[in-house]
């Protein structure tokens, strides 16, 4: 792949950048925390999206060194923020392969100094599809290290009903493919309402990802949701316009 001898290079000299998008509790309007997302510049093809470098971080492995880095880089930003603004790292199946992310974390927090409870890792149901009791014990002994797990982009996929009753996540994350139509389409909103009272009785928070305008927001307060992402609030920043933003609403 032409993209691959670039990605090596990158990986050796941690030459990644973390952007950082801001979510939102509804009710108060308070910052909570931040997603970290991957950013890579190619040296002459300029800004490449994650969604097509992360899958081959992947394929190659590299996944595993970019991970660490990843949980290592935003665990010590988020050290800096007032607590107990958070932050969100987002996790491949193969961190998982090799039990490897157990250790990437615990060196990320004992590194940091950032309490676990600042800390929450995303995962999606693609993970949970294969080995699932490795994973599943993996999960537990992230969630004894004192972290929180999400379930992101729920509702995209399986949305295997199993996951929720095997595994205690702190958070779903709603795709937000249904966020989108919330306000145009009836079955939308009525999938978003039963995510948000399936969730809230399993004591889950609800997190609606890409809340883009007023009317959405004002549609996910109304039926409960918990917290909000997305271009309307905020766009993924770099770190100091996080930091300012953290320093600004903690
Ligand atoms: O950042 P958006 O900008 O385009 O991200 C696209 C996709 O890449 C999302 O599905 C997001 O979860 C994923 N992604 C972003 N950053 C990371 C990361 O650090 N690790 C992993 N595994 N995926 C990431
Ligand atoms: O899969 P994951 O949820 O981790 O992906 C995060 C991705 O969603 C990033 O690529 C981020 O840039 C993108 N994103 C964040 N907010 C919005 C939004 O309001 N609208 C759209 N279309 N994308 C968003
Ligand atoms: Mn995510
Ligand atoms: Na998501």
């Amino acid at each position: 792949h032409a993209l691959e001898g670039a990605l090596r290079h990158a990986a050796a000299a941690e030459e990644f950048q973390l952007h950082y998008q801001p979510v939102f509790d509804i009710r108060s309007r308070r910052l909570l925390g931040f997603e970290a997302l991957l950013r890579w510049s190619h040296p002459e093809r300029g800004p490449v999206s994650p969604a097509e470098f992360v899958p081959l971080l992947e394929e190659t492995g590299l996944i595993l060194p970019v991970g660490a880095w990843v949980l290592r880089a935003a665990c010590r930003e988020a050290a800096r923020w007032p607590a107990p603004i958070g932050v969100a790292v987002n996790l491949s199946p193969a961190q998982f392969r090799r039990g490897e992310v157990l250790e990437a974390v615990r060196a990320a927090l004992a590194e940091s100094g950032l309490a676990p409870g600042r800390l929450t890792l995303e995962i999606t149901e693609g993970l949970l599809l294969e080995h699932t009791e490795t994973v599943l014990e993996t999960l537990e002994r992230l969630h004894g290290l004192g972290v929180c797990i999400a379930l992101d982009d729920f509702g995209s996929g399986y949305s295997s009903l199993a996951y929720l009753w095997r595994f205690r996540f702190d958070t779903l994350k709603i795709d937000r493919a249904f966020v989108r139509e919330v306000r145009r389409d009836g079955k939308a909103a009525a999938i978003i309402e039963s995510i948000i009272g399936l969730g809230h009785s399993l004591h889950l928070r609800i997190t609606a990802e890409g809340v883009e305008t007023e009317e959405q927001f004002a549609a996910l307060s109304g039926v409960g949701c918990d917290e909000a992402q997305g271009f309307l609030l905020g766009r993924p920043m770099p770190a100091e316009q996080a930091a300012a933003l953290a320093a600004e609403d903690g």
